[in-house]
């Protein structure tokens, strides 16, 4: 990307309002969205901006799963740059990838000598633990060597792709962690990419700039990229064949938003097309903090994309969530003044940073039986006025339960706390409203479960 042209973003804004499920993390910035389906689930892999961050300040990947595209589970940090043993710095946008079972993590990375550099981490589960088999590059073709993606194909072979400004390709072995023929490029065409606007650039003849992602439906193939002038949009190219001949074919997603960058990443889920990028929507949000956002994705007959917007979000969930079960506190639709966190004794936890926090859950199903006790493991540095409100349907809805939260001393004690609630069945939003009258770190909240 080209940053001189990063304070254009300044004058640009999309503001996104009222109902919201975009972006669908909001208790820490979130980029360059990975999505990957795996057993009924969409594993989202992202990018990790640091909060206050003013340039790419990235040191970890991080993961989120759905089952009914709205509520998401957190779970913390799956993969650092620090676990590549010849790793300098910098955690950017990477992919991860399922085959017999492994789990295949294709990170740039910054090399100790500060060279751009794709390393592979594999592991037996999508949540890791990830570790780099081969401790060295698997790429290290170019200073362009950015936003891997990996693809393979119906026959067994995969690819990988990668690069900015150029686009580069290479077949992958079966062990995916080795390839196989020499790295080859993508004409930068206007064929292929489409002709640039704007301010004539010779590195850049055409709109492709970084993060391809590869997709496949009916026989066609999709190369989705970030394309320029910067700010970025998003574009696309088919073909019939994964080496080419690439055909432009228009804009995905227009510039819009406040982050200079995007990020494409595009998944096919229970019936439906899902379509990731990013923006800078969340507070505090813009080109260094920026935030994954999920729309459904739709073609016409000739397989051509419906140019997409930023939106709210996905307005209807596509299943209900059962409350009989432990259910994470870090499992949200929308949150306010929330932050997640992870620690050595519960993992992944959810802060309430200010009075008036709250955490939204959609679609809960008491069923028609219902519910009459709620428990959850809690805790909080304040001595007193230190509760969890829990509301149904909106954040001032109905009340059915309070619990006082008594001072454990530290989100590394905690207390598990049951206690009765209002019956209550059906299905229904549920709210987790924190009150406390501290400025920060009002409470922490771990895991609940409803019970008759
Ligand atoms: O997140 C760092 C970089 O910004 C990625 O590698 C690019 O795709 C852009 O999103």
């Amino acid at each position: 990307m080209d940053l001189k042209k990063s304070s254009f973003l300044a004058l640009i804004f999309v503001p996104l309002m009222g109902f919201s499920q975009n972006p669908i993390v909001q208790t820490n910035y979130t980029a360059d969205p990975s999505p990957m389906v795996y057993n009924g689930k969409v594993y989202l892999y992202t990018t990790h901006d640091e909060d206050n961050s003013t340039w790419f300040t990235m040191n970890d990947w991080k993961l989120y799963t759905t089952e009914d595209m709205v509520n998401w589970t957190d779970h913390g940090v799956i993969l650092s740059y620090k676990n590549f043993s010849w790793a300098k710095m910098n955690a950017w946008a990477a992919q991860c990838i399922e085959r017999n079972g492994k789990f295949y993590m294709y990170a740039p990375i910054t090399n100790k000598e500060g060279q751009g550099s794709i390393g592979v981490a594999v592991a037996d589960s999508p949540y890791g633990p990830f570790i780099d088999p081969l401790g060295k590059p698997l790429i290290r073709n170019s200073n362009a060597d950015i936003d891997p993606t990996v693809f393979i194909d119906d026959n067994g072979q995969a690819y990988l792709f990668w690069g900015n400004p150029e686009c580069y390709f290479v077949r992958l072995n079966e062990d995916m962690i080795s390839f196989d023929g020499e790295i080859k490029t993508i004409p930068n065409t206007v064929e292929s990419f489409g002709k640039r606007l704007g301010k004539e650039d010779p590195k850049r003849p055409t709109t492709y700039e970084e993060g391809p992602w590869l997709y496949k439906r009916n026989n066609w193939y999709y190369l989705f990229f970030a394309a320029g002038p910067i700010p970025e949009h998003i574009g696309y190219s088919m073909s019939k064949s994964l080496t080419g001949t690439w055909k432009y074919q228009g804009i995905v997603m227009p510039t819009q938003g406040t982050s200079f960058t995007n990020h494409p990443g595009v998944i096919d889920f229970k019936g439906k097309t899902y379509f990731f990028y990013h923006n800078g929507a969340l507070p505090g949000g813009g080109g260094f903090t920026r935030s994954v956002s999920v729309e459904e994705m739709s073609f016409q007959q000739d397989g051509k994309i419906k140019e997409l917007n930023m939106t709210e979000g996905i307005k209807k969930g596509i299943a209900v969530l059962n409350p009989y079960v432990k259910t994470e506190a870090e499992t949200i639709a929308w949150s306010k003044e929330v932050k997640a966190m992870q620690n050595e004794q519960v993992g992944v936890f959810i802060t309430a940073m200010k009075n008036d926090a709250f955490t939204k859950v959609r679609d809960v199903d008491f069923r028609k039986e219902g519910a009459s006790k709620f428990t959850a493991r809690l805790g909080t540095i304040h001595n007193g006025n230190v509760a969890l409100e829990i509301r149904l349907d909106s954040v001032e809805g109905e009340l059915i339960g309070k619990v006082e939260v008594p001072m454990t001393g530290g989100n590394d004690r905690w207390v598990l706390i049951k206690t009765d609630v209002k019956k209550v069945s059906g299905i229904h939003d549920l709210y987790f409203v924190f009150k406390g009258k501290a400025s920060s770190q009002i409470l922490y909240f771990d895991y609940w479960m409803f019970s008759k």
